[in-house]
């Protein structure tokens, strides 16, 4: 799907206000300066620098509260805009690569490569399942419900209507989750959708884990795969500046072989890596966090195998 030579678009997406925590805006500027893009040409892909996106911002009093939702005029403009930069490079035939900044960001990523690709799956990295609806959220923080929007699930807000909800739920896959809301819990069950928690990750391990979860979305092989990747999927002995790390994560190994083993389908149309958060923790564990970034990103993009 992706043509040769092989282009990667560097979308960086300095936007916080998915979540509470300041910072995590630093997320995609902290990964470019560490020499991501050079990396990247290192492994012979050509990249272009999409610029990190600079949103119109809307005073906190500028974005009242829809429902539980909160900054849900924004949150719902930056998506858009950049679903709108992430299929334009799909369509190129590039791969996007979209440095986040918080995963609410993925309503508009998964958007742009449906666009694209409307039969691509989603697999999903992370300690969370990011699928509150807006009647579930107990936060009201919008990158804990993403896949309930490109799913359909739940209350319609029109300042979303923009999302198409056409990612059907056979179509997800996630592998990380730790901390899961009993609503969200709910949710999964209901529609189904397959979770590789830490659980299985420890029954099974990594190489049976990424196997099963490919049968499940991509039985052929033949679908286009979009990997949204939240560091905190990883340990935060790994990953420790973001936002809201939980213990019992991926290792620096299991995380890398995911992204090993999506490169290595030849499937691979978008990626994000998501939830980097420069302003916690001291400098070695932010240094440790963007290397680890940088670092997975590369092992998606081939790096690590001969
Ligand atoms: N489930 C909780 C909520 O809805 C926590 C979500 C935290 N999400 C992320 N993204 N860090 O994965 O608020
Ligand atoms: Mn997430
Ligand atoms: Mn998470
Ligand atoms: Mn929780």
């Amino acid at each position: 799907f992706i043509a040769e030579p092989k282009i990667a678009a560097i979308v960086g997406c300095p936007f916080s206000g998915g979540q509470a925590k300041p910072g995590v805006d630093r997320g995609p500027i902290n990964l470019v300066e560490a020499g991501l893009i050079q990396q990247l040409e290192g492994l012979g892909w050509k990249v272009e620098f999409d610029g990190h996106h600079q949103f119109e911002e809307i005073s906190a009093n500028g974005d009242p509260p829809i429902g539980k939702l909160r900054n849900p005029r924004i949150v719902s403009r930056v998506s858009k805009a950049v679903a709108e930069a992430v299929g334009y490079h799909a369509k190129m035939g590039k791969l996007p690569v979209t440095l986040g900044g918080d995963h609410s960001l993925a309503m508009g990523t998964i958007s742009g490569t449906l666009d694209t690709h409307p039969n691509a799956c989603v697999v999903w990295i992370d300690a969370h399942a990011d699928i509150n609806t807006p009647e579930t959220t107990e936060s009201g923080n919008i990158h804990g419900m993403p896949m309930s929007f490109l799913l359909g699930l739940g209350e319609k807000i029109s300042e979303y209507s923009w999302i198409q909800p056409r990612l059907q739920p056979s179509s997800l896959v996630y592998i990380g989750l730790r901390d899961v809301d009993a609503a969200e819990k709910r949710i999964l069950k209901e529609n189904k959708i397959k979770a590789f928690s830490m659980h299985e990750v420890d029954k099974y391990g990594i190489g049976k884990v990424v196997e099963m979860a490919l049968d499940h979305v991509n039985p052929k092989r033949d679908r286009p795969i979009h990997l949204s990747f939240d560091v905190d999927a990883l340990d935060p002995s790994v990953a420790p500046s973001t936002g809201t790390p939980v213990r019992g994560g991926l290792t620096f190994r299991e995380g890398h072989y995911i992204c090993e083993a999506i490169y290595e389908t030849g499937l691979l149309v978008a990626l994000d890596l998501m939830e980097v958060n420069p302003s916690l923790e001291d400098a070695a564990s932010v240094h440790q966090t963007v290397a680890v970034g940088c670092s997975l990103v590369r092992a998606a993009l081939g790096e690590t195998l001969l």
